[in-house]
């Protein structure tokens, strides 16, 4: 989508940290880092939200979340980390375009605000 921020980002558009691509994912640092670690992992494609994948996005989310493990490890979250998929209003979501936030590298409390 040509007004989408995060396509812009895959698109190179937009500057950003990239610490992981292949065909299907990108993952790149939050501007607004909410934990010493903190990644965004994000379909190539543009999917508004998990509100809007359907069956067919399977693949790809088992990718996404396969490719979030493994970018946790990477950046040593040996002791745990938290993925995060903010959707919706309620949900906190603000940019509309999936992403799975990576956190880690402090405690994290519960429930989440
Ligand atoms: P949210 O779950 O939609 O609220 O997360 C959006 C995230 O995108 C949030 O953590 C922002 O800091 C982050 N972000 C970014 O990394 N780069 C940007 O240019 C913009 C937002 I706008």
């Amino acid at each position: 989508m040509s007004d989408c921020l995060f396509c812009k980002i895959v698109a190179g558009g937009i500057p950003a940290k990239r610490l992981y691509e292949d065909e299907l994912c990108l993952a790149f640092a939050d501007i607004s880092p909410q934990a010493p670690v903190h990644v965004l992992v994000i379909p190539k494609e543009h999917v508004a939200s998990m509100a809007h994948t359907t069956a067919e996005h399977a693949g790809l989310l088992g990718h996404l979340a396969a490719a979030a493990a493994r970018i946790a490890l990477e950046q040593g979250l040996e002791k745990g980390y938290r993925i995060v998929i903010n959707t919706g209003e309620d949900g906190g979501q603000t940019v509309d375009h999936l992403h799975l936030h990576v956190l880690g590298g402090r405690p994290m409390g519960w429930p989440p605000g």
